[in-house]
């Protein structure tokens, strides 16, 4: 699988699918959440209302992943996961590494070929951004994948946050080939 690190926004990555860094309401927030329901339109709350009325009465726990429509965005699906908001006395990054497996896991029962995600966690639940990008990365480059040629991408929105997951990935890997 190929990994890519790009400066941008979620909503407009053509990809299969899109991931939100949703809360467990599934009923839309802030950040990447708010913009993925402001630019996908309203088909997208309403399969998330379908699914609060169906599988998940309490809502999505942390760590798990669900899809829906992309509505009006440009990429297939939405996958929408549930990150932890970060604790000095929790250690809570199996949850977080499990954000990103359940929902390669999802994209790969799609049958989807490229996935695109945000840094989960790491805005309004405040997750320490090197550790996030740590995490994200040794999850996307151990997960299996049942496809060789497929992509992912994680989506930075600030250059200073691809600059350090550059730095991140060739601190482990070497120089990072391919980059946008
Ligand atoms: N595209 C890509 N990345 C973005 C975008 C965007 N349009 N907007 C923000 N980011 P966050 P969380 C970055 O807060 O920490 C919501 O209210 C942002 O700079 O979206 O998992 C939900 O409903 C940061 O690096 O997600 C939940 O309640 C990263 O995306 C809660 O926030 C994640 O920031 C989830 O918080």
């Amino acid at each position: 699988m190929r990994l890519e690190l790009v400066l941008g926004d979620i909503t407009e990555q053509h990809v299969d699918a899109v991931v939100n860094a949703a809360n467990s309401s599934l009923l839309g927030g802030s950040g990447v959440d708010g913009a993925i329901h402001r630019r996908g339109g309203p088909e997208i709350l309403r399969a998330c209302r379908a699914l609060r009325a169906g599988a998940y009465p309490n809502g999505l726990p942390a760590g798990q992943a669900v899809a829906t429509t992309a509505g009006l965005l440009p990429a297939g699906w939405v996958i929408h996961t549930v990150g932890p908001v970060y604790s000095e006395r929790e250690d809570r990054s199996q949850v977080l590494r499990s954000c990103y497996r359940e929902s390669l896991r999802v994209a790969a029962e799609l049958g989807a070929r490229s996935i695109a995600f945000p840094l989960i966690s790491a805005g309004a639940y405040r997750w320490p951004v090197r550790n996030a990008i740590e995490l994200a990365l040794a999850e996307l480059r151990s997960a299996p994948w049942p496809d060789a040629a497929g992509t992912a991408r994680l989506v930075l929105w600030q250059p200073q946050t691809l600059a350090l997951a550059r730095d991140v990935l060739a601190a482990t890997t070497g120089p990072e080939p391919g980059t946008a």
